[in-house]
């Protein structure tokens, strides 16, 4: 179970809808396919998405950060030495994606290898989860039409809403629409991609009161130290660290600091390994989680739900695993299927999903 080869690929594949929030927006699925070789002839594989606008990775960065980097230090450790890699690309820092993607398509590599399902690896806890899907910025009659559109096709009944950086009225008549149109038929949360001030982020909680918001995430920057804790301290809904908690350690700071409390885990950022120690730090700390996504494609999605499903916590609200609706195709052989609002585990060792050769060739970029 050595491991013989790490290969970085890029591929491009583009939106039908793009999804625009306060940070930025996402047109074409431009990422990265990690495949990890055996010398038994066993691959894994993962998908790093980059988010410039984030973490500032790019897809060259990406490449070159593997395939200079990464590979090198990986080539010729076993399957089970996860955490010799753990440690060995934690020396270089920052890179969340490209580390999180080699991770994965390890895990994926060792539970083929294993005849075992990644899922039932880690924890094993269900086979499927709840959906959560995110609104992009629009006008309220449309973004009201597209969640009614997402709820007839596919069942959902959990709307994470994209706010900041726009009028606040807007953003708020966007949620009181929707609260209007569903009444307690649907679970909301706002995500501001730090695209407020603090005043302005208690301001639109304020104007929201009266309309039941499950969560609020990173509404203004972590790094506005004090107006972050001043703004946690005067809300009384859990308020998620998403981009600002991209370690354990940050995790542990912002939690402490009084800067969040409740995270989001998003495995195209931390893995399965990291996303293990986040998990458990945060099940210690009494917090609050939501499966979060990176914008993944439907591989980056099946290792979200791999994760998701298999411990309680992360189980117990539901996971944004949709956003691939929005592309107009995808890498796998069988695609994933969203369905009364749920999304399973694909069954079979690993990952379970498979690469669509064909798919792979109509969509690389480096050929
Ligand atoms: C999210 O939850 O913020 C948008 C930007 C990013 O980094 O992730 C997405 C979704
Ligand atoms: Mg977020």
């Amino acid at each position: 179970m050595k491991i013989v080869a790490v290969e970085a690929i890029p591929f491009a594949i583009p939106y039908v809808k793009p999804l625009r929030f306060a940070s930025g927006e996402v047109r074409t699925a431009e990422h990265v396919l990690v495949r990890v070789r055996t010398d038994e002839g066993v691959v894994g594989v993962a998908e790093a998405p980059p988010r410039p606008f984030t973490y500032g990775e790019t897809q060259d960065g990406i490449l070159a950060v593997i395939r200079q980097i990464f590979a090198p230090q990986i080539v010729g450790l076993t399957l089970t030495e996860r955490e010799v890699v753990h440690a060995r690309l934690g020396r270089t820092v920052g890179n969340p994606t490209a580390k999180a993607a080699v991770d994965m398509a390890i895990w994926d590599a060792l539970g083929r290898s294993l005849d075992l399902p990644v899922s039932a690896m880690l924890g094993g806890y269900t086979d499927h989860m709840r959906v959560s899907h995110m609104l992009g910025f629009d006008t309220p009659d449309k973004m009201v039409a597209e969640a009614e559109r997402i709820q007839d096709e596919y069942g959902i009944s959990t709307f994470k809403v994209k706010v900041g950086r726009r009028p606040v009225t807007l953003d708020t008549a966007v949620v009181r629409a929707l609260r209007e149109r569903f009444g307690d038929t649907v679970d909301l949360y706002v995500d501001g991609n730090r695209g407020w001030t603090a005043a302005e982020s208690l301001r639109a909680l304020k104007e929201m009161a009266d309309l039941d918001l499950l969560f609020a995430e990173e509404l203004c920057p972590a790094d506005d130290v004090l107006g972050r804790r001043w703004l946690v301290g005067h809300t009384d809904i859990p308020f998620i660290a998403d981009e600002s908690v991209p370690t354990p350690a940050d995790v542990t700071r912002e939690v402490l600091a009084g800067s969040a409390t409740a995270i989001s885990i998003k495995t195209a950022r931390t893995g399965f390994t990291g996303s293990q120690r986040v998990h458990h730090l945060a099940e210690g700390l009494g917090l609050e989680v939501v499966m979060g996504n990176q914008i993944d494609g439907q591989l980056g999605t099946a290792c979200a739900v791999t994760f998701g499903a298999a411990f309680e916590l992360t189980a117990r609200r539901a996971g944004e695993l949709s956003n691939f609706l929005d592309m107009s195709d995808d890498l796998l052989a069988t695609p994933l299927r969203i369905r009364e609002g749920r999304l399973h585990v694909p069954p079979g060792p690993g990952l379970g999903v498979e690469i669509d050769p064909d798919k792979l060739a109509r969509y690389r970029t480096d050929n």
